[in-house]
């Protein structure tokens, strides 16, 4: 039996290994290990032998066994790489453009970003410039600049983060037009989109938000001009064109006025998205008030401009019909991964 034995483990080593392809190979394992393989017949014939010559035979033959084992698992994976190495060169080459095992999650746009670029792209085709500047910002530019007085409620310090003061978190964008107009003369077409913050947090006021203002400066611009860039921007932004002008106050126009976009949900019918007025307030706007011009030396008697300035949070909750404002801020995937 020693002898069959060795006489195994030699050939079995050297077919297996010369096995040319997967099928030879398992022709070569059922000839071995299979239930009518030499070796399983050898193992039933251990019972024959004296207890002795079984326990010692038995040694040899597991260990003969396991070897095989072995020899079968390492080629099978030589030939799984030699098939798919054949198959790579008889296409020419591996088709890279295959899709992947795993689907890739893509990353996408937050709503807000979505809104700002919108308006962005839209307002750039008929002139404007995308013009930024800090957050952190001076009381100069903020407030002193745009005609707000020392005592307006505006710069209560309940209502505006000081750092330090005359250093603050700006609460609109509007020191850059600010800075803008201090740096440049006439004509001026701008968009300062941005983060601003204000001391507020319910259910409909975040600390933080973001807003985008324009401001146009020349030489007889009307309130006209001003409706036309708002027609436009709320055209191509909400297919709606019907627009309403409310008087309002602004401590940086004269005159001011808040703009009210005819319901998009009823077509000013009035439903719950208006609260049954047929209107949606989008933002302010006016005609740019002398103080602010002498403070950035323009003269008020040569030029004038218009300016206009929107949260975008509520434009984006009113685009994407999203009723809660803290879902922009939770950073919810679900929330997300629809945009
Ligand atoms: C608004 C409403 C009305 C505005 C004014 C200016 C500046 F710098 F030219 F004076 N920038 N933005 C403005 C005017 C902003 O937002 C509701």
């Amino acid at each position: 039996m020693i002898e069959q034995i060795n006489q195994i483990r030699v050939e079995a080593h050297s077919q297996i290994f010369s096995a040319p392809d997967p099928d030879a190979l398992d022709r070569l394992r059922v000839h071995y290990m299979g239930k009518k393989g030499v070796l399983t017949t050898l193992l039933h014939q251990l019972k024959e032998l004296t207890p002795e010559k079984r326990r010692e035979m038995g040694a040899v033959l597991n260990e003969v066994k396991t070897n095989v084992e072995r020899d079968l698992k390492q080629r099978q994976t030589e030939l799984k790489r030699v098939v798919l190495d054949k198959e790579i060169s008889s296409s020419g080459s591996a088709d890279v453009s295959l899709p992947g095992h795993f689907a890739i999650n893509s990353g996408s746009l937050h709503p807000i970003s979505l809104v700002m670029n919108d308006i962005v792209q839209i307002l750039k085709r008929i002139g404007f410039s995308v013009v930024t500047g800090p957050e952190v910002e001076l009381e100069f530019y903020n407030f002193e600049a745009l005609n707000t007085p020392e005592d307006h409620p505006a710069r209560d310090m309940q209502d505006t983060f000081y750092i330090n003061p005359p250093v603050l978190l700006r609460s609109h964008t509007s020191p850059v037009q600010i800075r803008t107009m201090k740096d440049k003369k006439p004509p001026i077409q701008i968009i300062a989109p941005g983060k601003v913050y204000r001391s507020d947090y319910d259910l409909t006021h975040t600390p933080m938000f973001h807003q985008i203002e324009g401001l146009m400066v020349d030489e007889n611009l009307s309130l006209a001009d001003l409706k036309g860039v708002l027609n436009y921007l709320i055209k191509n932004l909400f297919g709606t064109k019907t627009l309403r002008f409310r008087p309002s106050f602004f401590p940086f126009t004269e005159p001011s006025a808040e703009v009210d976009m005819q319901c998009i949900q009823c077509k000013g019918k009035g439903c719950r998205l208006c609260k049954s007025t047929g209107w949606l307030e989008i933002g302010g706007c006016g005609m740019v008030h002398p103080n602010v011009f002498k403070s950035v030396n323009y003269d008020s008697e040569k030029y004038s401009g218009f300016a206009f300035g929107m949260g975008i949070e509520r434009i984006a909750m009113l685009k994407y019909g999203i009723d809660d404002l803290r879902s922009f801020f939770e950073n919810d995937i679900r929330m997300l991964e629809q945009f």
